[in-house]
């Protein structure tokens, strides 16, 4: 079995490795130069707890080769970026440039597979896209959609275990796909149909929103009536069917803060309350925003002096380096327009050096500073000393019992 994995990024090279080391022959394509010449030379381009050694053993046996194009292979896999456009409009444009790149080595009983985070129809239009170029082809290839859903950091685990939803373009489909995952995926396979496959991707991440602007409208709610939302959330978990998730500072990374917008773009007049949540967690990094530039008014006016403030954490998530759509990062930004006059101190420990900012220590910071800022709640974090010789706005919940 040959196959093609299209984007070699935090999901496609993941993916490909896997699939090579359980017996398939893949070609990793991207078009980066740097990552393809990375990839060869064994040395991993994204960070991933494990995924090195695994990486260096199936290009060392040959079994996965990087390159800018294509080859012809049985199966080809579409694992590149979906982005929204600046009216939050899905951009499908790499998943039909990687379909276009592959359409010259479609043959008859080939596999062709979505796995990016799509729009409703997408594989749909993607098949019409291959028909229309390749009039012979239509009934003698398959086509499907499998969304990826793993997690960041857990991924070769979850490649494997976690169960896939897979839904052709017809039975057929399914079925063949269906096959192709059984290679290396232990986790149920769920047949169904392309719609009801793209739209369960965006459900999953949609609903993760929802949950969490639950979380975070609480947190608005209980700072104004003097109610700590972290005893509150706890004690309501103990009610055997309710499962609250935890406040932060908003809604980061690149999927549960995107995918909703595939929904709300395309039913605006039914997607009610996945809009709502999505302007929740948006205006939650505002709030704090605010919160932290009246703390330093305050601290002004009380003190006579401007504060030194310590802003803990730039990163989307605890305990990654990964600072992409994050709110801590507008926040930080957010603070340092309102008062460029006052020493903000910004601290991430899982970054060693910062293009923007100058990064200090976390103990230094904490030890310095007048007013402290909890955004992301790395690990390290939860050691510090709680004082309350400090104004602390703990906005992720370091301090809770
Ligand atoms: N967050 C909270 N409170 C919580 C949980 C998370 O504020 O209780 C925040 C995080 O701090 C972060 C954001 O939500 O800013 C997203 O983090 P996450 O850990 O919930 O999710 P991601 O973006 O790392 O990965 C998600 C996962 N989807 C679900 O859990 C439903 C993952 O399984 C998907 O594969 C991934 O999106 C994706 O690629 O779509």
């Amino acid at each position: 079995m040959k196959a093609c994995f299209m984007g070699l990024g935090y999901i496609g090279l993941p993916t490909a490795i896997i699939a090579a080391k359980h017996g398939v022959k893949v070609t990793g394509v991207d078009i980066n130069p740097a990552i393809v010449d990375k990839t060869n030379a064994g040395e991993l381009h994204i960070v991933e707890p494990g995924l090195a050694e695994y990486l260096k053993e199936v290009v060392a046996s040959g079994a996965l080769k990087a390159s800018l194009v294509p080859v012809e292979s049985d199966a080809y896999f579409m694992v590149v970026p979906t982005p929204f456009k600046g009216n939050h409009q899905p951009d499908i444009s790499f998943v039909e440039s990687a379909t276009r790149a592959v359409l010259p080595f479609l043959k008859e009983g080939d596999l062709y597979v979505i796995e990016s985070t799509s729009p409703i129809g997408t594989t749909e239009r993607m098949a019409n896209l291959i028909f229309s170029e390749r009039p012979e082809l239509e009934g003698k290839i398959y086509i499907a959609y499998c969304p990826e859903r793993v997690l960041p950091g857990n991924v070769i685990h979850e490649l494997v275990h976690n169960d896939r939803v897979i839904g052709g373009i017809d039975e057929a489909s399914t079925a063949k796909a269906k096959e192709f995952y059984s290679l290396f995926v232990k986790g149920e396979l769920h047949g169904s149909n392309a719609r009801t496959a793209e739209m369960c991707k965006l459900t999953e991440n949609s609903s993760r929103d929802v949950q969490i602007a639950f979380a975070n409208e609480l947190s608005m709610i209980c700072d104004r009536a003097g109610i700590n939302v972290w005893d509150l959330i706890r004690l309501a978990n103990k009610h055997p069917r309710v499962n609250i998730l935890q406040p932060g500072c908003g809604v980061g990374g690149h999927c549960i803060a995107v995918d909703p917008y595939f929904i709300t773009s395309a039913f605006p007049e039914e997607a009610r309350l996945i809009a709502d949540a999505r302007s929740i967690n948006n205006y939650k990094a505002d709030w704090c925003a605010e919160k932290v530039v009246n703390a330093m008014l305050r601290f002004e006016i009380e003190h006579g002096r401007k504060p030194v403030v310590a802003m803990m954490g730039l990163a989307f998530k605890p305990d990654i380096d990964d600072l992409r759509e994050s709110p801590a990062k507008y926040i930080v930004s957010k603070v340092m327009l309102s008062c460029n006059n006052s020493r903000i101190l910004v601290v991430e420990p899982n970054v060693t050096e910062h293009h923007v900012y100058k990064l200090t220590d976390y103990r230094k910071a904490y030890e310095e500073a007048d007013i402290v800022v909890f955004l992301t709640a790395h690990t390290p974090f939860k050691e510090l000393p709680w004082t309350d010789s400090k104004v602390i706005l703990d906005f992720c919940g370091i301090f809770r019992k």
